[in-house]
């Protein structure tokens, strides 16, 4: 039987802070290099890593080049200590240097590759680097954004909460570690509040939002209904070189001060 392998710290490091924290804060890089530069990218990781952010994520829907995920693996470890995760939107997305990677299915996805064949394809390779690998269930509610269009997703209508809380549940009886609901990145909808709050209240594994979070009042918000970990991307990229991350550190503050409310 396989062991548990004492290097792949992460998810219980990850773990223990929401629980001594209640919720944590995610920042996503998207690593396509075709639109932004390696310089930019390290200056949006010094400036979230001061303002407080608990993780890295990295990966979009669109990387086509696999070199520029390691190199802007690398230099996001340049500009960070805290760990740094892959969030693959494909076989294409890993990066050796990665801490961890959210080994994650679209359980809603119309297409078998994206809930189980790309995942066979990458494993072997995640073995070879002895890449932790962290399980998650990854569903997309309306709009859905380019993940639900490329992941050819049966996205979940706004006024189903039901229906994300029955995935969700299936996910955790399944043996998934976390669950994430996404609503697509950038989009003008975020994941509706109630599906955060019936769905935490139903699971025991980890819940994660992301998608269209673009400040204070909505993480906040997130973070009463009971979501593990609230993830921005598209606010990084827009805001967070110009004001030198205060408004970020101001947003990670609301969250925190939120989540110790309801320890
Ligand atoms: C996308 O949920 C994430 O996968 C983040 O979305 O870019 O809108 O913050 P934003």
């Amino acid at each position: 039987m396989a062991k548990y392998d004492p290097n792949h710290k992460v998810w219980p490091q990850l773990l223990k802070k929401i629980e001594e924290e209640g919720t944590l804060h995610f920042s996503l890089i998207d690593p396509d290099l075709t639109f932004q530069t390696l310089r930019f990218i390290g200056k949006i990781i010094k400036y979230s890593t001061e303002a407080g952010t608990d993780a890295i994520l990295v990966g979009g829907s669109t990387i086509a080049d696999q070199f520029a995920v390691e190199r802007v693996v690398g230099r996001i470890k340049e500009n960070t200590d805290v760990p740094v995760i892959i969030f693959p939107g494909n076989i294409n997305a890993f990066a050796k240097k990665a801490d961890a990677v959210f080994f994650m299915s679209l359980l809603n996805s119309r297409n078998l590759y994206w809930i189980i064949q790309s995942h066979m394809i990458g494993a072997p390779q995640l073995r070879l680097w002895n890449m932790e690998a962290i399980s998650m269930a990854y569903l997309i509610i309306e709009p859905g954004g380019t993940a639900g269009y490329i992941g050819d997703v049966n996205h979940i209508p706004r006024n189903k909460p039901k229906i994300a809380s029955a995935y969700a549940l299936a996910a955790q009886y399944i043996g998934f570690k976390a669950v994430y609901f996404e609503a697509g990145s950038g989009v003008d909808k975020t994941v509706p509040v109630d599906f955060v709050k019936s769905t935490s209240n139903f699971i025991d594994i980890p819940l994660f939002v992301g998608g269209g979070i673009n400040d204070e009042k909505e993480a906040v918000k997130f973070t009463r209904a009971g979501a593990a970990a609230i993830v921005q991307g598209t606010y990084l990229e827009k805001k967070v070189i110009k004001d030198k991350g205060a408004a970020l550190k101001r947003i990670i503050r609301g969250i925190k001060a939120a989540a110790r409310e309801k320890l």
